[in-house]
């Protein structure tokens, strides 16, 4: 009976938002307005990864984003639907994008109270090769809607009302959480829906898995030296942990949230402030993890209580299982 009642009662993900957001009857229909759109994106740029082999998407655009990085086709295309999808949906006022050195202040009349931070397509490493890339958002709510401010998202990560991100791997899966759990999704292709697939995620208290680019370590400070060491040679008498490291965000910490473990980006000597950026890539994935159960934070304090100066700044980050992360926390102030 119950198989039957699953696949005859299809919880697809607006209907689910639209549940949640009933206790909010005033923002109910613009925040799924917004997220729908954003699934629009996210759906594109899913059959854009899959046919890109085929149809020659793949290649340089001949143009280099603000990080001064060559942007491939792909992120050029997949921003450009992003930012069209989000100003049509007449629902935001504000956006930040990892390919948009400004940000985007929407025109009078297609504003909206919603403010979207994102990184349309991360892990650019990974494309040409067929390896999982993402999708990275968040969500704010602008103080007064007709006077759109940078101000309004130079604050800490806990102003965010939304967080979510997008895999293009073996599936399409959009995990998302609006301040409650985390929910995961998965693009049946041929509903072209997505479906409630991973309710409730809670990400394991301690994992057996660490994820960092080890060919930075001779870079690294000591407290991160030695945690990698003792995931190698635990000293506790536990065995030592795995290696996984894929070099796409939201692949390497998808897996951290269903599995465990850790996943570090750290400062090193030559990137004193790490890689990873704050707005688009640090405060969503933190979110993300506090939601389900896990932690992250900086080398210093609680990642989503840093308050950035500028919409592309970057920050160290070590996010996961509470206990690992509790771990290094304790290095660090070990280190002081
Ligand atoms: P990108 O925005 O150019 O794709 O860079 C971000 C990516 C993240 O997805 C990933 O966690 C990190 O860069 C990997 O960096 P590295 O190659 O230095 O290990
Ligand atoms: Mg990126």
């Amino acid at each position: 009976h119950s198989m039957e009642a699953h696949r005859t009662d299809l919880m697809t993900i607006t209907r689910f938002v639209l549940n949640e957001q009933s206790k909010h009857p005033e923002s109910r229909g613009d925040f799924t307005i917004l997220l729908n759109h954003i699934v629009l994106g996210c759906k594109f740029v899913c059959s854009a990864v899959n046919k890109a082999g085929l149809a020659k998407l793949i290649g340089l655009a001949g143009e280099t984003n603000v990080q001064g990085e060559e942007q491939k086709k792909l992120d050029v295309l997949s921003n450009e639907v992003f930012v069209k999808a989000l100003v049509s949906s007449g629902r935001t006022c504000l956006l930040v994008s990892e390919e948009n050195e400004e940000a985007i202040f929407v025109k009078p009349s297609k504003r909206g109270r919603y403010i979207v931070v994102f990184d349309p397509l991360d892990g650019s490493s990974n494309i040409d090769c067929g390896v999982s890339i993402g999708t990275i958002f968040g969500i704010y709510l602008v103080k007064d809607k007709e006077n759109p401010t940078l101000d309004d998202v130079l604050q800490s990560g806990n102003s965010m009302l939304a967080a979510g991100y997008c895999m293009y791997g073996s599936s399409c899966m959009l995990v998302l959480s609006t301040g409650n759990g985390v929910n995961g999704f998965t693009l049946d292709p041929s509903l072209g829906e997505f479906i409630l697939t991973r309710p409730d995620i809670k990400i394991p208290k301690k994992g057996k898995i660490y994820s960092v680019n080890e060919g930075n370590a001779q870079h690294w400070d000591e407290a991160i030296t030695k945690y990698v060491e003792r995931c190698k040679f635990p000293t506790d008498g536990s065995s030592p942990k795995s290696l996984r490291y894929i070099g796409s965000m939201v692949a390497d910490v998808h897996r951290t949230l269903l599995y465990g473990g850790i996943f570090l980006y750290p400062a090193d000597k030559k990137s004193p402030n790490g890689k990873l950026r704050i707005l688009y890539e640090v405060f969503p994935m933190s979110y993300l993890i506090e939601r389900a159960g896990g932690q992250a934070f900086t080398g210093k304090q609680r990642a989503l209580d840093l308050v950035p100066k500028n919409i592309h700044e970057r920050s160290p980050v070590f996010l996961g299982s509470f206990d690992d992360v509790e771990e290094i926390k304790a290095l660090y102030s070990a280190a002081e």
